[in-house]
């Protein structure tokens, strides 16, 4: 029995660690799994495969390239100025974690992969069933599973430190799942209007941010009162050359990293070796934001690669094995779609709410300081803005994000400290982290099991209500998105 069980664990870590929390490979092993159900040729299999990986691999060039030349920037601030201050940014909480669990509560980290596993099947369950759940989406976004795994451990452990396995990893893996469920779902008609019906949705950190400033970007621009879509935007005479995505967002980053870098001063630039001695600060500060353009542009090649096939493929998957379903996927893919000059924006009205959130802790005196992270500024805000504009223009692309920037910051402060994991030095801080699980943390800090029992009970609740508003359409903008815009074409009509 004993050795039985060890296989299937040395199984389940090596599926974990290759493949569930690489997506990239995670979504090549859906791309082939939905052309073997749509009994595609092999050939049509292997090139499936091969695009859609790379095409991810691609992605993770440019998401990576902008995380790993911007985030030392943001970061150097702590330094340059000696702050005692936590980063919001997933990896630094990722880290919180590693470090603190056992030490606060006693726990081995390794736990929290057991939980992924649980929330993980607690998704599919769910939308197996999705006939009474009304849930349709699977959360793919394996490295963003484990940030939040990590930090809902934390969470809930802290609601409940008494308790033991195998109970709380139960009431961790029904919440978790159920979020991740009930999240991804919740952005699946707002993608599909984004992408005219690509055949995904979103599965990250800022689910329920996405849905609630689309409703809000929405109710905005009804009425006589609409806002241009950025897309829509022509600027004359020498405006016009922010037209061009590449140039409006270069000349916008030489500006905004260009300030920041001659804050942190040449001086510290080099002690710190960004910058080499005897190098000209001035072309270090060019090519710095020069390169924000160039890895969006990589980026988005990415996206281009891969979609194609993942949307082509999952129907094997969504005809077969989760009638219905879609795959929720990375924020960034949406970043194909749209104005792309909306990640821009987001990116910098989100950084403009999150500075002067930063400033208004710093005055108040607060006793936890926060240090932005370039993953939830630039990632969570400029998503919110890419879907802020398809519903309410550019108004809403520059409005929500400049919220959801206050709300990072002032929410990730609150609970960090509130938790212990700012002492740590970070926390996952982006939007549904800083907003939704805070309040979850309340209710089952004060309430107790009545608080997992609420919980519970609005999350099931939510694809319910989105059902009702709208049955006629609700599984057919996934199953059949052509009769979805001709039934809403009518209904305009009426
Ligand atoms: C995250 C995270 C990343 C980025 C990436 C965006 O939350 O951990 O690496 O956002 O997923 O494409």
């Amino acid at each position: 029995m004993d050795g039985f069980l060890n296989v299937l664990q040395t199984i389940w870590e090596f599926f974990a660690n290759n493949i569930l929390t690489q997506p990239a490979y995670f979504i090549g092993l859906m791309v082939v799994i939905g052309y073997l159900l749509l009994k595609r040729p092999w050939y049509e299999v292997l090139s499936g495969f091969v695009k859609a990986t790379a095409g991810y691999l691609i992605l993770i060039v440019g998401s990576g390239g902008l995380v790993g030349n911007f985030r030392p920037i943001l970061v150097g601030l702590k330094d340059r100025f000696n702050l005692d201050a936590m980063v919001i940014d997933p990896y630094f909480g990722q880290n919180a974690v590693t470090a603190g669990v056992n030490e606060v509560f006693g726990r081995a980290f390794s736990s929290v992969m057991v939980l992924l596993l649980i929330a993980f099947i607690f998704n599919i369950l769910l939308v197996a069933f999705k006939k009474w759940t009304k849930m349709r989406a699977i959360f793919t976004t394996g490295h963003v599973q484990v940030q939040q795994a990590s930090t809902a451990f934390w969470l809930i452990l802290f609601a409940f430190p008494a308790l033991n396995d195998p109970l709380i990893l139960l009431i961790m893996g029904l919440i978790l799942g159920l979020y991740w469920a009930v999240g991804t779902n919740l952005t699946v008609k707002i993608t599909q209007d984004l992408t005219d019906g690509a055949g995904f949705s979103i599965a990250h950190q800022q689910m329920f941010g996405l849905a609630i400033f689309s409703k809000l970007a929405e109710k905005m621009n009804s009425g006589k009162n609409v806002s241009k879509k950025l897309e829509d935007m022509r600027f004359p005479g020498f405006l016009s050359i922010f037209n061009e995505n590449i140039v409006a967002t270069s000349i916008l980053m030489v500006l905004f990293f260009g300030t920041i870098l001659l804050i942190l001063g040449k001086d510290y630039l080099t002690t710190a070796g960004f910058l080499g001695v005897g190098k000209s600060f001035f072309f270090y500060i060019l090519t710095t934001a020069l390169n924000f353009a160039v890895y969006l542009t990589i980026l988005q090649l990415g996206v281009r690669t891969f979609v194609t096939e993942l949307s082509a493929s999952f129907r094997g998957i969504s005809q077969r094995l989760l009638p219905g379903a879609v795959p929720g996927v990375d924020c960034a893919v949406s970043y194909g779609f749209g104005s792309p000059n909306a990640v821009t924006i987001g990116f910098l009205f989100g950084a403009l709410g999150q500075f002067l959130a930063i400033f208004t802790l710093i005055v108040l005196k607060s006793p936890v300081l926060v240090i932005a992270g370039f993953v939830p500024v630039f990632f969570d805000n400029a998503t919110i803005a890419v879907f802020a504009n398809n519903k309410g223009g550019v108004r809403a692309a520059m409005l929500f994000p400049f919220i959801a920037g206050l709300m990072q910051v002032f929410g990730s402060a609150f609970i960090a400290s509130w938790v212990g994991m700012a002492a740590y030095g970070g926390y996952l801080g982006m939007w549904d982290w800083a907003v939704v699980w805070p309040i979850f943390t309340v209710l089952m800090k004060f309430l107790s099991y009545a608080g997992v029992a609420i919980i519970i009970a609005v999350l099931v609740l939510i694809p319910q209500l989105q059902y009702r508003s709208d049955k006629k359409n609700y599984f057919l903008v996934t199953d059949d998105y052509e009769q979805y815009k001709a039934n809403k074409a009518a209904e305009l009509k009426a």
